[in-house]
Formats: structure tokens, C-alpha cells, sequence
């Protein structure tokens, strides 16, 4: 049953712009008609919109919000982001499944996605909560043509393209906190773990993962990031579309990518820094041995960030801790 279900779906998606008649269903499937009829309302009980036509057929006109691959293939216009996607209900992490298909060979593009994940990772190990159909949680796989030294650049392009769809898409107004949070007043609503395989001169493949918070509301948050955590939902008051917004993050994704492979990390640059969260401001750095006050002048085109302190000397800072909330902001 299920399978021919699915099946029904896949020849509907595969033929979106036209209807399909009951009867070449009916003989594809091995099915009657009236065994076609009945899937079709079982789909619209699930939120697919079909619509039937008389002399014509089928075709569906819309589909539920929920991620799979047919829904998040349905109208997306991309040109190699997409053309694979890998949709898993509940996974330990994208990355994961990501970096196995990329090891047996997935195309530049392949997407890996879930409803939740058990063990999402954030960056140096830590963990990134991916709650049941609550939020993003997918991992991109590119193969760049680029120095394994330009990786990082990748992860600060992936921050401007959440920051442009959630500026484009939504009504909230995103910064990106160096190196790569996703800030609406002040608190994280989506991070960015950039992994990779690559020898000392070339890339064998880049993971871009990617978790955007959606529909959590205040309830949702663990406690351990309630404070500083937010979603779409809680920012706006709104339930917002999954697949729209995964659609759009693709796209803008791809746009984004072709755009860096054929002008260089400029734009990116300038793009970033037209959404960095504290720039041209006062910061606190410390590291292992020292503890200054900056002025953060943006980014280099390694990742690092570029600061002036007090007394006019710039510096390029790969790792540091540093204050970036003066007291009552957050
Ligand atoms: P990060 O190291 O910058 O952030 C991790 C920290 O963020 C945690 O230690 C915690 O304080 C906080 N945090 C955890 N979960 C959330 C959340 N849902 N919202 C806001 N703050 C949170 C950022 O790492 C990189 C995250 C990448 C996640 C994607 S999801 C798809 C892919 N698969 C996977 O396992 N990871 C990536």
C-alpha cells in the first residue's frame, strides 16, 4: 500500500505541469480506478492538494508541509543543488549520513535532512538540540574547486545566505555574529558546522550543515539554551512553512556558490559584513594570555576577524573568546 502510494506520488511530481489520466494510473500502478480514486483521497486527508479533472486526470496543485523528498523537489528550480536529497525522519545527524554518501561518491549537491535529530552537532563537539519537525536540521554536500585554506569561506557564505532568505523571506531582521550565528535581538536562531576531506592541496568534499530553529515556541527550548536561543515562531508569532523556507535557502544557496566560484570571496565579504552583528563597535577580547578592548573592523578573507585596538594596531583573531553582550543585552 505504501509503496504505491509513493509511487503515485513520484508519477504526479514527475509530471507537474500536466494532468495524468486515471486510467495510465490505473496501468502503471496495477491498480483500479477506483483503487486510484481512493489513494486520492487518502492524499488529501494527508494535505496534498489533488485536483481531478473530468476527460483530463490528475495532477497535484500542492503539497502538505511536510519534508520529504518529493515535497522538497516540487517546484524547486535549481540548476545542481537538490537533485539528490536524502530525507530521514529521525537520524543522530545529517552530517553523518552526509559524509557516507559523500565517501561512496553522492554528487556535488546532495542534500541530507530530517524532522529530528537524535545527536546533532555543533562545532568542537558540542551539541545542537533538532527537535521533531521544529526546525532545519540538513547538511549540503559540495565539492569545490577551490584550496583546502578557502574552506572557511564557505562557512561565511552559508551564514549570508540564511541571513539574506531570512531577510527576504521572513520579516525578521538577522545579524551574523563572527564566526557564524544566526542572531534575531540578540539570540541564536540558526548555526553553521562546515566539515571536511581533503588532502594538503585539494578538496576531496566539503558538509555544510545547516540548523535553522522554525517553530519552536518558548515552551520547546531546552532550558540549557532557552536564554539565548530563538526561533521564527517566537520572534514573529507565526508558524512558518518548512519547505518553503528549505526551498529558498537552496536556492539562494546555489545563487550564492556559483556567484563565489566565478568572483571570489569579495562579495561574500562585503555581503557579511553588511549583516555583522557589532561591527565598527567596541568588543572584549581575551585569549589564553591577554584581555583587551577593540573596535571590531570586520572580516578577512581567511575568516579571521580583523580588530583595532586602543592604541591603532589591527590584528587578524582566529580564536578568542570574547564579549560580545555588554551587560542588560542579553
Ligand atoms: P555551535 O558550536 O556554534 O553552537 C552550539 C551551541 O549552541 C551549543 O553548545 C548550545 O549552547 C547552543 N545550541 C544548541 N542547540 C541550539 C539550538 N537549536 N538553537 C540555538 N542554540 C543552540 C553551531 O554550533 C552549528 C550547528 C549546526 C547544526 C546543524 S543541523 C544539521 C547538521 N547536522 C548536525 O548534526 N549539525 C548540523
Amino acid at each position: 500500500m505504501e509503496s504505491t502510494r509513493n509511487k503515485l506520488i513520484e508519477l504526479l511530481a514527475n509530471n507537474q505541469d500536466d494532468y495524468i489520466s486515471g486510467q495510465v494510473l490505473s496501468d502503471k500502478l496495477k491498480i483500479s480506478r477506483s483503487g486510484i480514486w481512493k489513494h486520492m483521497k487518502e492524499l488529501e486527508k494527508d494535505g496534498y492538494t489533488i485536483e481531478g479533472k473530468s476527460k483530463k486526470g490528475y495532477r497535484i496543485l500542492d503539497y502538505p508541509d511536510k519534508l520529504s523528498e518529493n515535497t522538497l523537489q516540487w517546484g524547486l528550480n535549481t540548476k545542481w543543488i537538490g537533485k539528490t536529497i536524502i530525507h530521514k525522519q529521525s537520524i543522530p545527524s545529517t552530517q553523518i549520513i552526509a559524509h557516507q554518501v559523500a565517501l561512496e561518491g553522492a554528487s556535488h549537491g546532495t542534500v541530507v535532512i530530517a524532522d529530528e535529530q537524535t545527536m546533532g552537532k555543533g562545532r568542537m563537539n558540542r551539541h545542537w538540540h533538532s527537535g521533531k519537525g521544529k526546525g532545519i536540521w540538513l547538511s549540503i554536500l559540495v565539492r569545490p574547486d577551490i584550496l583546502p585554506y578557502q574552506a572557511p569561506q564557505l562557512t561565511l557564505l552559508t551564514a549570508t545566505v540564511l541571513a539574506d532568505v531570512l531577510r527576504t523571506c521572513t520579516t525578521v531582521a538577522p545579524l551574523i555574529k563572527w564566526p557564524n550565528d544566526i542572531l534575531i535581538n540578540n539570540k541564536k536562531t540558526a548555526g553553521i558546522l562546515t566539515e571536511m576531506q581533503a588532502e594538503q592541496d585539494r578538496i576531496q568534499y566539503v558538509v555544510i550543515g545547516i540548523g535553522l530553529n522554525v517553530n519552536q515556541t518558548k515552551s520547546d527550548m531546552p532550558e540549557d539554551i532557552g536564554h539565548r536561543a530563538t526561533s521564527l515562531q517566537m520572534e514573529t508569532n507565526k508558524h512558518w512553512q518548512l519547505r518553503e523556507l528549505v526551498q529558498n535557502i537552496l536556492t539562494t544557496f546555489e545563487n550564492t556558490y556559483d556567484s563565489y566560484m566565478e568572483n571570489g570571496f569579495p562579495e561574500i565579504k562585503d555581503k557579511w559584513e553588511s549583516f555583522g552583528f557589532k561591527i565598527g563597535e567596541s568588543i572584549s577580547i581575551k585569549t589564553m594570555r591577554d584581555k583587551w578592548d577593540a573596535t571590531f573592523l570586520g572580516i578577512a578573507a581567511d575568516g579571521a576577524l580583523l580588530t583595532k585596538a586602543t592604541d591603532g594596531t589591527t590584528k587578524k583573531l582566529y580564536s578568542a573568546e570574547i564579549d560580545w553582550f555588554k551587560e542588560g543585552e542579553n
